[in-house]
Parts: C-alpha cells; structure tokens; sequence
C-alpha cells in the first residue's frame, strides 16, 4: 500500500497487542467483516514489545496469562516457567499473530495522529504520522492502558552526558551495564524487576525511591512436564474458573477475614501465600481491600518480612512502605528485590525526604549531593488509562475533542464508549474492570462484547452507535462510588492519576469485579444495548 491510499473497511483496530489482536482475529476470521489494525511498533504484542527491560516478567502466572478463545491454541502453546519472561510472552504473540494469521492485515510502524467522526456518513478517518488516511464504520482502540511513558521533567535533564532509558521503551538490542555507573529512578513493578539484575552487571547502582512499593517474592520456577500435562487437560475446567472469579484468577476469592481471626491464625495463612509466592499475598483476606484495620494485618506481615531479608536496619527501614494501605498501588512481585540491597555496590537513595533536585552532565542532584553516574534508567512509569487516547487527536460528532470532553477525567458507559463519539470503541477503557484483574480475561470480555454490538449493528442495519449522556454519567458515578468503599482511593496511585503532574484525581478503573462487570455489560446488551442510541434502517450495510 502506497502512503496516499485511501483505506476503507468495516473497522479500525488501533494497537496490536493482546486486545488489538484477539479484536481482528473475530472481526475479521468470525464475523466476516474487513479490518485493518494499525501500529506503532515493528510487531505484535503490545506491553510485550515495548517492555524490553532487564528482569520484565508478567506478574500473572503464565498458564493464566494466555487466550481462551482457541483450545488448539491452548494444547499447542507449553509456557516453560510459572512467570513467564517478556521474551516468551513476545513470543507466544508472535505465535497468535502467526497461527491466525494476523499480520497481513496490520499496518506496522504506522503512527495514529487524528481520528475523526463524520456525522454526516457516520464513518471514522483515521490520519496517520505517515501521511495515509483509513477509514471506517467503527473505530476500536486496542492502545493498552500502560503505553504512555511517563517521564518527569527534571531540570537539566537534556544536559546529561550519559545514556538514558525508559524501561516501556527499551532498546530492542539490550543494554550492557557492565562496569557502569548507573541510576535507576523509580521503585514501581518495572523497577523492582530490573533493579537486581542491573545490580549485578553494573560497577555501582544507586536506587532513587520516593514511595517504597510493597513487594513480595515470585518464587518463580520451572513449570514440570506433568503440571503443564494436566493443565492442559483440566483447561475448560480451570477457565470455567477464571470466569468466575472477580480477578479472572482460578482461584475462589479468600472468605477469610483478618479481623475475624486470632494473630496466630492469621499469620499462618499469611506465612502459607508468603510462601506460595506471587502477588496472592494481598488477598490473603477478604477484608483487605474494604478496611484499613484489617489491610493492616498483611502489610504490617510484609513489614516484618522486609526488615528480615534487608541486612542494614536503616536500608529496610527506608524500604518499608508505611503510608499506604497494601494492595491501594499495585503490588510488586519480584525476584532477590530486597536482597539486592544487601550488595555493597547497590545504594538506596530516598528522594522523597530529598527529592531529585536537577540532572548534571555526571550525574542526578538530590539534597545538594552529586551521584555521578553513565546510565540514567527511568522506571517512571506511564500516564495511564488516558495517556495513549490523548495522544491522538480523536474528534467526534459536531467536532468535540476527546481530551477536552475528559479534562476533568474519563467520563464512559461501561468503559468502553463514551457520547458524542459514536462507533468508537474503547478496549479496556477507563471505567473498565483493565489493570484490576487478570487482563488475559479482561481483554476476551471486551473484545467479544465490542465484536458482538459490531455485529448487532451490523446485522440490524444500524449505521451509529453512541453511548447516551444519562448512562455514561450514571455508570461514571458508579465507578467512583465502588472505588470509594475501598481503600484503593487511599495511595497516591496511578489509578488516581497522581503521578502525572496536574492530572486530575479521578480513579479510573472499574473496582467492582470482573464477574459483577461482565454481568452487567450482558445485561446491557440482552436489554437491546440499554443506554446506547442505536441509530440506521433495517437494511443498510455496516460500511
Ligand atoms: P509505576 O508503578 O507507576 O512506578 C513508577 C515509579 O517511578 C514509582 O516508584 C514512582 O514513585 C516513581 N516516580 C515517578 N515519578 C517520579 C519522580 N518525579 N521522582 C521520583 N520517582 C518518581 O510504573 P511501573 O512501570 O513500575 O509499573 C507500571 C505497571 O506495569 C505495574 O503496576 C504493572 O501493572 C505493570 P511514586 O510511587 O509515584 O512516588
């Protein structure tokens, strides 16, 4: 395809990571209908294909980390270890985008400046960096809701004489740290899984932290031949499961409560998900994310488990995370974190005392002391949720600009569609279940239920879509209403947005459970598409 043509299809998927990908497979292979996916990277993947740093692994186990719409696919795919490495969640991308055949129908290295809504041909123009314009019945963003890389504006920061990284856009070829100075600014999930394994290659890494993470170890292993065995036996078993289940785990949710129980007992059950390793610590009890007393039973346990694995008193004490509930941020699951810090060439550096004060050709300034290093590595994180939207310029119906209608926070009906932009589909929108469980199954649910109102529309002739002002208020009030029955409103997160300066407070995934949300999205669609105006004649095609 030459840079001028005109693209015209049935749908435009923006993004092929796991939604984008899953989304052209049914659309295109299922339903029938012609689509294009546009990207910006060289390949599939998404989150996989960015995050390139040393130590990214998912924080999801493997086995449930996977698709369940294909059970050849399922029997066809072994994951090697219970944390799956970046590399081999690339790969088993790689593999989907291959098995179905996904690549001649994407548009790589291919940047999304401008979408635009047509009232009068109820059509979306897409413009893209390279000058080629699509267009389209419906739009569907697929953008991830970890995409934007978030780095802070510290004075003199173009000044630096050394190398700088962001760990979600990580050279492809990998970085040698060997016999480098190098500072890592930022104690997140990307963090905490770089940091040890940049200690052991570098001459000295100092670790900038300004709000210690709660983190608790993966006991990350080889997965036996007969544990895959049987998982693939018992898949429909274990997905019938996940389905279930609030996180998309298959797991029951506890029934525990800390409060209910004596401190002996409690700390047993403690010891046991301590011991089982990965993030399952943090729903020990049901109460942890309802009442701050009863948070306080686990966070004060990985207190405790700190100060035992960080030899210097005055390292752990700095380590410990004391004025956010656990489980309020994302919890961190790592592999020798602490441990890292017991190595003489590894220095903790607190910045929230003192923060960062500039950059300097040598080095990072904070409280008036120079650390003169060669690499600066930010683990900054991302302007989440909205940050990839606002990056493009997305016009609707009478020419509203999608980031004015949001200034003051994402305003959606069930997270996926917001009024005033008809046939706009937003995958794992804000006001969405996304980052609070398990995305594998977060993403099957959005992508089906946006695939099965493309048909709908489709099937009844309908040419425009769009979500009724009532019910996205409605549903956003809701959103908010959940969140705050919980202590998730009591962390400066950035499920609050508060770690992009000047972005308002606003929480902005749906708390409410998986199960409970996709319940709802059902009902809406067996109602007719309660709360959506569905606008077209009987016979009209989709495109
Ligand atoms: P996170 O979890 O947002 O972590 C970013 C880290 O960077 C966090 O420790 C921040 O501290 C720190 N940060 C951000 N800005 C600054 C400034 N200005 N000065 C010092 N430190 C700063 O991002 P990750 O990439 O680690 O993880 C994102 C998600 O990806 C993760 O939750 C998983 O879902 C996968 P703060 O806490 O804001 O004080």
């Amino acid at each position: 395809m030459s840079e001028t043509d005109v693209v015209d299809v049935d749908v435009i998927v923006i993004g092929a990571g796991f939604a984008g990908m899953y989304a052209l497979h049914r659309l295109r292979d299922e339903l029938g209908l012609r689509v294009v996916g546009v990207e910006r990277g060289t390949g599939v993947g998404g989150t996989w294909y960015w995050n390139r740093y040393p130590g990214a692994r998912c924080d999801v186990e493997s086995l449930w980390y996977s698709y369940s719409f294909s059970e050849e696919l399922e029997q066809e795919w072994s994951w090697s270890e219970r944390f799956a490495t970046q590399p081999e969640i690339l790969a088993y991308a790689e593999h989907v985008a291959d098995r179905f055949d996904l690549r001649r129908d994407i548009l790589f290295s291919t940047d999304v400046r401008r979408a635009e809504f047509d009232d009068a041909s109820s059509t979306w123009t897409v413009h893209t960096a390279d000058g080629r314009t699509l267009s389209a019945r419906f739009l569907l963003t697929a953008l991830g809701n970890l995409s934007a890389a978030q780095v802070p504006r510290f004075p003199g920061a173009s000044e630096f004489a050394g190398r700088t990284f962001h760990t979600g856009a990580w050279p492809h070829e990998g970085v040698d740290f060997t016999g480098r100075r190098v500072a890592v600014i930022g104690t997140g999930s990307s963090g905490i899984q770089a940091i040890p394994h940049i200690a052991a290659e570098a001459a000295h890494l100092f670790v900038l932290q300004r709000t210690p993470a709660f983190s608790v170890p993966a006991r990350n292993r080889p997965l036996a031949e007969e544990e895959l065995a049987d998982v693939k036996r018992r898949y429909r078993e274990l997905r019938a499961l996940i389905h279930e289940s609030p996180a998309g785990l298959p797991v029951p949710p506890s029934t525990l409560k800390a409060l209910e129980l004596s401190p002996a007992e409690a700390r047993s059950a403690l010891e046991e998900r301590w011991a089982r390793g990965g993030g399952w610590i943090a729903s020990t009890f049901a109460d942890n994310l309802l009442s701050e007393e009863a948070n306080a039973v686990t966070a004060d346990f990985v207190r405790e488990r700190i100060r035992e694995l960080v030899h210097d008193p005055e390292t752990a004490e700095s380590l410990i995370p004391r004025d956010y509930p656990i489980g309020a941020k994302r919890i961190c699951v790592d592999t020798d974190y602490y441990a890292t810090f017991n190595r003489d060439d590894v220095t903790l550096v607190d910045v929230r005392r003192t923060p960062i004060e500039r950059i300097i050709p040598a080095g990072v300034v904070v409280g008036g002391r120079e650390y003169q290093v060669d690499d600066l590595v930010f683990a900054t994180g991302y302007d989440a949720f909205t940050g990839p939207l606002d990056k493009i310029d997305i016009i609707g119906s009478g020419g509203m600009c999608l980031r004015d209608k949001w200034s003051e926070g994402p305003i959606t009906y069930l997270g996926i569609a917001t009024a005033g932009f008809p046939n706009l589909l937003i995958l794992t929108g804000p006001g969405s279940p996304s980052v609070l469980a398990n995305a594998m199954p977060v993403i099957e649910q959005h992508v089906e239920w946006a695939c099965a109102l493309v048909d709908h529309a489709r099937r009844h002739g309908l040419h425009r879509v769009e979500a009724q002002p009532a019910a996205e208020a409605e549903w956003t009030a809701h959103v908010g209403e959940i969140a705050s029955r919980t202590i998730l409103m009591k962390a400066a997160s950035w499920y609050l947005g508060a770690n992009v300066p000047g972005k308002p407070r606003v929480f902005v995934p749906y708390a409410g459970g998986l199960t409970h949300y996709r319940d709802i999205c059902d009902g809406v669609a067996a109602d007719g598409y309660r709360g959506f105006t569905l606008t077209g004649g009987e016979d009209a095609a989709v495109a």
